[in-house]
């Protein structure tokens, strides 16, 4: 009798883990949501490397300087931006640069206590890798290599460093000392893809004694598609998966997700054993538009007849359900106060900052204007911007203009489209502007005037519009689609920050809540 009841309760135990939707245990791994995008806002590119159960990702950052931000998670799914790659000048050329040049697809990479870093700067210099010992940095000046085409990747194997990458739309390895960058081999040609435009985004990987080289096709846009061939012999030849594309959202299956472009991968081994991807994918607003860029997105990926699966083959969603060993905490939504007594690594400019130009004290940022704007043209505006990585959220400060000119807050998405919002003080003459800027048109939507050359300016976002408080009243609304990728151009997605563009301006902090 006493068994039965110990065999009842057990089988209810069960019964009522196998319901519970949180959470599900089986063979040491547990059913949890898993949220994506897991690195919101401009974020794409994204490369990964597994060390021990720590997890880094790096990032493509065009003419943004720092460059190539570095973030760590040891759950997968929450991750801390804990520095930048290229923090110093002499790092990152970025003459002239712009939302279409500068750093492209950067690779992550760990080989006998060292962290390599590679990517292309299209327009200053090519292709570059550095090293560090600690990825938080700081890391070493750049090591300039010969093998051009973008997108450059590492692969490590028996003391031996092999560097794959794209010249003539070809993917093609070379071996590279990683120390001086030195060529050691001819470029050797493995793959054009299966046909797709613009092969590109190679990384060699090692399984099951197989050589599988991933790559994408397709564009960045959204025909972008994964693909893969693998070899026994890391030369080739290379035998391309019958079912390529092995992920992509330009199907029948994903063509009503708002999650499109999915492509540029990076395939990696967790510490229990699984195999995930960490990909880019941007979120539609409005309609066939997005403005906050390509984000990195996470999948589960199976070994299926010696090829890689992602996502058992279906499209990949914003809360999907996965196996992990742990459940990690959901993410939080970002809720900040900046008093800019320290400038985080999530900070950036556009090419380098005049750093005469900047100062903070007592929680207030003081920017002085050399002139320079977003237009084409104005290189290094004096502005402090980060990435919108919500589509509803809300920004603000109190700015006020010590001397003639304009300051107050940039929406900037690329030289071609980008928004201020501000406050212009002309002698006694002081006015709150909202202007937007979309190619040849640049347009002041609303002027008021104000009494003093102080105001307190704040930015509803949603996801396919923004709206406008003046001192807590409407003052605006603009269309989120006038800044997105497919009107503006570029390759990057919104950043919003303080900036100053003429005179001299105080910025009683900045204020930054995702919804
Ligand atoms: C990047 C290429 C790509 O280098 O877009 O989506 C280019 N993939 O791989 C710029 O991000």
């Amino acid at each position: 009798m006493k068994k039965t009841v110990i065999l009842l309760a057990a089988l209810v135990a069960l019964v009522s883990c196998g319901t519970n939707p949180a959470q599900k245990t089986t063979g040491g791994s547990v059913e949890v949501t898993l949220h994506n995008p897991i690195i919101s806002g401009f974020s794409p590119d994204p490369s990964v490397v597994a060390v021990e159960g720590d997890y880094y990702i790096v990032n493509s950052t065009f003419h943004y300087f720092p460059g190539v931000p570095v973030y760590h998670s040891r759950d997968l799914q929450n991750w801390e931006q804990i520095g930048n790659v290229l923090d110093r000048p002499s790092q990152l050329p970025l003459v002239e640069s712009n939302a279409s040049l500068g750093i492209y697809a950067p690779t992550i990479r760990y080989n006998e206590g060292t962290f390599y870093m590679i990517t292309t700067n299209v327009g200053n210099g090519g292709n570059f890798m550095v090293s560090a010992t600690n990825p938080a940095g700081p890391w070493s000046e750049p090591i300039w290599l010969e093998q051009q085409g973008i997108d450059p990747s590492l692969y490590f194997e028996d003391g031996k460093c092999y560097m794959v990458s794209n010249p003539d739309a070809t993917i093609t390895l070379c071996e590279i000392d990683p120390v001086t960058g030195a060529t050691l081999s001819p470029g050797k040609a493995l793959w054009r893809g299966t046909g797709g435009r613009f092969p590109e985004g190679p990384h060699i990987y090692k399984h099951d004694g197989w050589y599988y080289l991933l790559i994408s096709e397709g564009g960045t846009e959204l025909a972008h598609k994964l693909t893969v061939a693998r070899s026994r012999n890391i030369y080739g030849p290379y035998e391309a998966n019958p079912a390529n594309p092995i992920f992509t959202h330009c199907s029948l299956a994903a063509q009503e997700s708002n999650i499109q472009g999915t492509g540029h991968g990076d395939l990696f081994q967790a510490a229990d054993g699984s195999w995930w991807i960490v990909f880019l994918a941007y979120r539609r607003y409005g309609g066939d538009f997005h403005h906050l860029g390509r984000e990195t997105f996470l999948a589960p990926v199976s070994w299926e007849k010696g090829w890689p699966v992602v996502n058992g083959g279906q499209p990949v969603a914003e809360t999907m359900k996965v196996r992990m060993s742990a459940v990690p905490e959901a993410p939080q939504p970002e809720s900040i106060h900046y008093d800019f007594s320290a400038i985080g690594p999530e900070w950036m400019h556009i090419q380098h900052p005049v750093e005469e130009n900047y100062a903070a004290k007592d929680g207030v940022l003081t920017l002085t204007g050399n002139g320079d704007g977003f237009d084409w043209g104005g290189w290094h505006p004096s502005a402090l911007l980060r990435r919108q990585k919500a589509a509803e959220c809300q920004f603000g400060t109190e700015v006020t203009l010590l001397e003639n000119g304009e300051a107050g807050l940039a929406v900037y998405q690329t030289h071609n489209g980008h928004m201020e919002y501000f406050v212009r003080r002309e002698g006694q003459r002081c006015q709150a502007v909202l202007r937007i800027r979309l190619h040849s048109i640049l347009h002041e939507q609303a002027v008021a005037t104000i009494p003093s050359p102080s105001a307190r300016l704040d930015v509803l976002a949603f996801g396919d519009h923004y709206e406008f408080l003046l001192n807590g009243q409407p003052f605006g609304t603009i269309d989120s689609k006038l800044l997105s990728t497919e009107m503006a151009g570029g390759f990057t997605g919104v950043t919003i920050g303080p900036y100053c563009r003429s005179g001299k301006a105080s910025f009683k902090g900045f204020d930054y809540q995702e919804q």
